[in-house]
């Protein structure tokens, strides 16, 4: 183990344990990243030491807090480099993000007869909001296939779009099978036919460099705690002109300008959306993770996972009888496959036995296992903490399952 990972893996106190009498192997970083101690530390010295309500300036306590919040919001900016702090929405997480879309565009963009656009690869967020909101509005929704490497089908995308498109909303690497889809080129396209266009990077952010404004999408959505920060938070990116355009979400405090019983106006950007005290230890939290990323460096973050998942991949394919789900040209860190006659599900559980965590099942995600006809994964996903070593451990407990099963 290098100096590099060996310091990494010190911030990480839940990685140095034992689970079932081994050491704890954790390769279901896609579900969620486990945090460093920096993180930990931001929140319980929060609750220790400044707890207090935010964005009311009526005390020290209350300014502190305030203070650390807003700077995590512009260290959301930064990480993905959108214009202004005004874009920045801090949700729950990306599934509330993505609800809050489809919410807000329902009430005041679709019509009856236009056309959502999503692929078959998407995690349920990014379906299941879309199909309430075009019940509710007599619109539809039409989906990119997926070819047999676990790709779109870009041809069949441009055959799809035409001008009825209202929406393209896509994640730019899919959880299921790790697939990076060429989300800029893809954008450009929906652009041209004057689609808007959401992108639910809920597993790009933590593993690559995002530029919001490269991309020239409408919305990016991602959650703190698949980028080494806390649960409860996330993010939702939206370009200024077409948040302002947008109805609240939301209703209650925070979100007013002011309030009388003969109406009541409706607060700037980004607060409009952002109704109730928020889950102020979880600013705190994402603040501390992105700080996190950025001293460990994102790009010795992707450069990382690319050699685990080669090393993963290679590694795996001594080994005979198994079949990999999804092998895109592009992928990140997250490898999906079955082994010829073992259940996923048994592989998991005996993985478990042996201290390794690894995720089985069809990784809510549904609609691409059933394209390739199957109930689920085993599926190890890597972060910049996993090492060689553990992806050895990890082969060899597959080995040893596999004799089990004969
Ligand atoms: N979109 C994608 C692409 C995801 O991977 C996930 C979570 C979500 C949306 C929802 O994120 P949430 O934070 O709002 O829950 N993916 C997974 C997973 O792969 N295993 O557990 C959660």
């Amino acid at each position: 183990m290098t100096d590099i990972v060996l310091n990494i893996r010190d911030q990480f106190p839940i990685l140095h344990q034992k689970v079932h009498g081994h050491p704890l192997i954790y390769f279901d970083n896609a579900a969620t990243s486990q945090k460093p101690l920096k993180v930990i530390n931001a929140i319980s010295e929060y609750y220790l030491q400044g707890n207090s309500n935010i964005h009311r300036g009526a005390h020290y306590l209350s300014n502190q807090a305030t203070e650390k919040y807003e700077k995590s919001r512009e260290a959301v900016r930064r990480l993905i480099n959108a214009e202004s702090t005004e874009e920045i929405i801090l949700t729950k997480g990306t599934t509330e993000s993505i609800n809050l879309v489809a919410s807000c565009l329902s009430q005041f963009l679709f019509q009856p007869g236009d056309e959502i656009l999503i692929s078959g690869l998407e995690h349920h967020a990014n379906i299941v909001p879309w199909q309430i909101a075009v019940e509710q509005k007599g619109a539809l929704i039409k989906v990119i296939p997926i070819l047999d490497s676990g790709e779109l089908d870009l041809v069949a995308f441009k055959n799809l779009l035409s001008p009825k498109t209202k929406l393209l909303a896509l994640s730019h690497i899919s959880n299921a099978l790790g697939t990076i889809n060429p989300v800029e080129e893809m954008i450009a396209l929906a652009k041209e036919k004057g689609a808007l266009v959401l992108i639910d990077g809920a597993q790009s952010a933590p593993h690559m460099l995002v530029d919001v404004q490269a991309l020239d999408c409408d919305f990016f959505c991602f959650s703190a705690h698949k980028i080494y920060g806390p649960t409860g938070i996330g993010v939702l990116y939206g370009k200024k002109a077409q948040l302002e355009k947008m109805p609240p979400y939301q209703s209650g405090g925070e979100m007013i300008k002011e309030v009388t019983f003969k109406g009541t106006t409706f607060n700037d950007l980004p607060y409009k959306f952002e109704a109730g005290t928020p889950n102020i230890a979880g600013g705190i939290g994402l603040l501390a993770a992105i700080e996190f990323m950025e001293e460990v460096g994102i790009d010795h973050i992707a450069r990382r996972e690319a050699e685990l998942l080669a090393y993963a991949t290679k590694k795996l394919k001594e080994l005979e009888g198994i079949q990999f789900v999804g092998e895109a040209k592009e992928k990140a860190a997250v490898i999906s496959f079955l082994v010829d006659g073992i259940h996923p599900s048994d592989l998991g559980s005996v993985l478990d036995k042996l201290g390794i965590a690894v995720r089985t099942g069809h990784h809510c995600a549904q609609p691409i296992m059933d394209r390739f006809e199957i109930p689920g994964t085993v599926r190890a996903s890597f972060a910049v903490y996993n090492t060689e070593n553990e992806i050895d451990m990890f082969i060899e407990g597959i080995e040893k399952v596999k004799k089990m099963f004969g």
